[in-house]
């Protein structure tokens, strides 16, 4: 088993000290702290807006500022952003894994998050320039809908959004338009879920937001695998037109992350490695990814954005987002 391992590549390295943040390092009663958004604020300190979950089962954000992105984490004394069910009934049972976006055009962060009310997970989106006040602009994907984050910039005219809706038993990964961040239309099917034994059968969504990169839109997406046991949440890669981002270039056959460290296999959930968000260095291609361990902690793997394109260049599938369906027509 040890020796199969060791020849795949690894791409993203576990930092030495994960888990970087704990519910224990709160200043205030937290159950589990996880599923983090991550920015670059404009003098470099990174931002994690954390996912908090209370005793009740509710979860809030809270946001943790480090210079280095690893260690010396200044954690808001009380939470940061909160549901608000009087105003916004969707966010009843509270908001969870938020996705941060820094929009220029706006010169504004936008947060992508999930409203979990009566009927369900759904998208919301707020606004904010400095994650003190927040600005929200409300439900953008009715539920049964999660795993969403906005493009940094317009693409063909409109603002796009990845979300992920639940369709029936499957999940595929679409985007979504809008010419103001409220009205969402001209709705995409963007990467399938593949089928039958492949480690992201039935079930995908988007992990952190796309990195635009010279050669595409790269996208970290997770597949879900169900067994016996419980559901695997592993990672794998994408590629899509900058201009088009409904059309995918590559796609990876393998995942390349996924559960192994103890962290990530022991906790509230376990086998979950769970990237809501990244940082990039000051040379453009250091990759931070911040992600929750086992729904319980916060981890950081890091790698280069250029050996990600390199894997997908070299592992690249037979489909291009379809899906296996290609290999179900040739049987
Ligand atoms: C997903 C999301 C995540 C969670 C994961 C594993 O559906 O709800 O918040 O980390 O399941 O429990």
């Amino acid at each position: 088993m040890k020796s199969l391992r060791r020849r795949y590549e690894t791409l993203l390295h576990r930092h030495p000290s994960n888990p970087i943040l704990t519910a224990a390092d709160w200043p205030y009663p937290a159950h589990t702290v996880f599923n983090p958004a991550a920015t670059r604020l404009g003098d470099g300190t990174t931002l994690l807006l954390c996912r908090v979950e209370d005793r009740r089962g509710h979860s809030h954000f809270c946001a943790a500022r480090s210079v280095n992105g690893i260690d010396g984490w200044i954690i808001d004394s009380k939470p940061t952003l909160e549901p608000a069910p009087e105003s916004c009934p969707e966010e009843l049972w509270g908001i969870e894994d938020p996705r941060i976006t820094f929009v220029e055009e706006i010169d504004r962060y936008v947060i992508v998050y999930t409203a979990f009310g009566k009927s369900g997970p759904g998208v919301a989106l707020a606004v904010t320039e400095d994650f003190h006040s927040f600005e929200r602009l409300g439900l953008a994907m009715q539920p049964d809908n999660k795993d969403a984050a906005l493009l940094p910039r317009r693409v063909g005219g409109n603002f796009a959004l990845v979300h992920r809706p639940m369709e029936g038993d499957g999940a595929h990964i679409w985007v979504s338009f809008s010419p103001d961040l409220r009205n969402w239309g001209g709705h995409k099917l963007m990467l399938k879920a593949r089928r039958g034994g492949w480690w992201d059968a039935n079930k995908v969504g988007l992990s952190p937001p796309l990195i635009e990169t010279p050669d595409g839109w790269l996208m970290i997406y997770h597949g879900v695998r169900r067994t016996g046991a419980g559901c695997l949440y592993r990672l794998g890669l994408a590629l899509f037109s900058l201009d088009q981002p409904e059309h995918c270039i590559t796609r990876g056959e393998s995942w390349i992350f996924g559960p192994e460290a103890p962290y990530e296999r022991e906790g509230d959930v376990a086998n979950v490695a769970f990237p809501c968000g990244y940082t990039i260095g000051d040379d453009g291609d250091l990759l931070s990814l911040y992600y929750g361990a086992a729904d319980t902690s916060i981890a950081l793997a890091t790698g280069r954005i250029s050996s990600l394109l390199r894997w997908l260049r070299e592992n690249r599938g037979r489909d291009n987002g379809r899906g296996n369906d290609q290999e179900e027509e040739e049987e």
